[in-house]
């Protein structure tokens, strides 16, 4: 066996590993879909760095621009990450498409193949248009310079979101939820929950925190309500519902979804 291939066999850990998230605390963020996976699932996972003191080493360490990785991982670039045993993967889509099969999250593969590449394309899109986009609203300019320098063109930007991006994306949604695919209009793929309806779920949740005038709107058109009534679908799982209101559900602040102050949002 050459040394690749034994470093190789290091990273695949067993099935009884408990899975570990490395997120910044205190916020939902890019954390938040991979919470759901488990949560939804009754899967037992430890979210590190809001349950230990110092919890935050955990993600600062891997990400240290001094870290050249551990074994055979790739160095991460930023949070999240999951670590289970010697394993360690980031980049949220990454990391759901690892979890969709083992959580049962995607569709059976011998019945259907492709179904996670559909379920991976949905989640990729939600990502995009529902948590990127949202996130550029309030930081246009420069991802490490404070939203009070950029406040103008947050302005503009979160005008042309409401008036363009954000019926846009959700109205694919709904499409997606009218197509043959979708098996029914309930769930955006084959006829079941999938990390996609989690995904979509987190973002639009999101988006309603930090631009409420403009879903309510949206709401309140009657053109999207597939997408709202999925939402809600997903808001009343008996697991989902439960952690939704308890300790370990992290309110959303300065984050991805942030509320834009009213003078922000003359479109809104
Ligand atoms: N595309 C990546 C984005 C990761 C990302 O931007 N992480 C944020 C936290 S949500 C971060 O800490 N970024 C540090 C940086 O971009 O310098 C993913 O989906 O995981």
């Amino acid at each position: 066996m050459s040394a690749r291939e034994s470093k190789r066999l290091k990273t695949s850990p067993s099935s009884d590993e408990p899975f570990e998230l490395l997120y910044w605390p205190g916020i939902p963020g890019r954390g938040e879909p991979i919470r759901l996976c488990f949560e939804e699932t009754g899967t037992p996972y430890k979210d590190v760095a809001n349950e230990a003191n110092d919890g935050i080493k955990a993600v600062t360490s891997p990400i240290d621009p001094d870290n050249i990785g551990e074994g055979a991982n790739v160095p991460p670039f930023a949070p999240p990450m999951l670590r289970r045993g010697d394993l360690l993967i980031s980049q949220l889509p990454n990391i759901l498409l690892y979890l969709g099969p083992k959580l049962g999250l995607v569709p059976n593969e011998e019945e259907d193949p492709n179904g996670i590449y559909f379920v991976n394309q949905l989640a990729l899109t939600a990502l995009d248009g529902l948590s990127n986009e949202p996130h550029d609203v309030h930081h246009p300019i420069a991802v490490g310079a404070y939203y009070e320098e950029q406040k103008e063109e947050a302005k503009k930007k979160a005008a042309n979101y409401i008036e363009n991006r954000l019926p846009k994306f959700i109205g694919y949604f709904e499409r997606v939820l009218k197509s043959e695919a979708s098996s029914g209009g309930e769930w955006l793929y084959g006829g079941k929950l999938s990390y996609a309806d989690l995904v979509l779920f987190h973002t639009v949740d999101g988006v309603s925190f930090a631009l409420p005038k403009a879903i309510a709107k949206m709401k309140e058109s009657g053109k999207y309500n597939g997408v709202f009534a999925l939402v809600e679908r997903v808001r009343c799982r008996e697991n989902i519902g439960k952690y939704l209101k308890g300790d370990r559900r992290q309110k959303y602040s300065l984050g991805i979804y942030r509320k834009l102050s009213s003078s922000d949002l003359d479109h809104s």
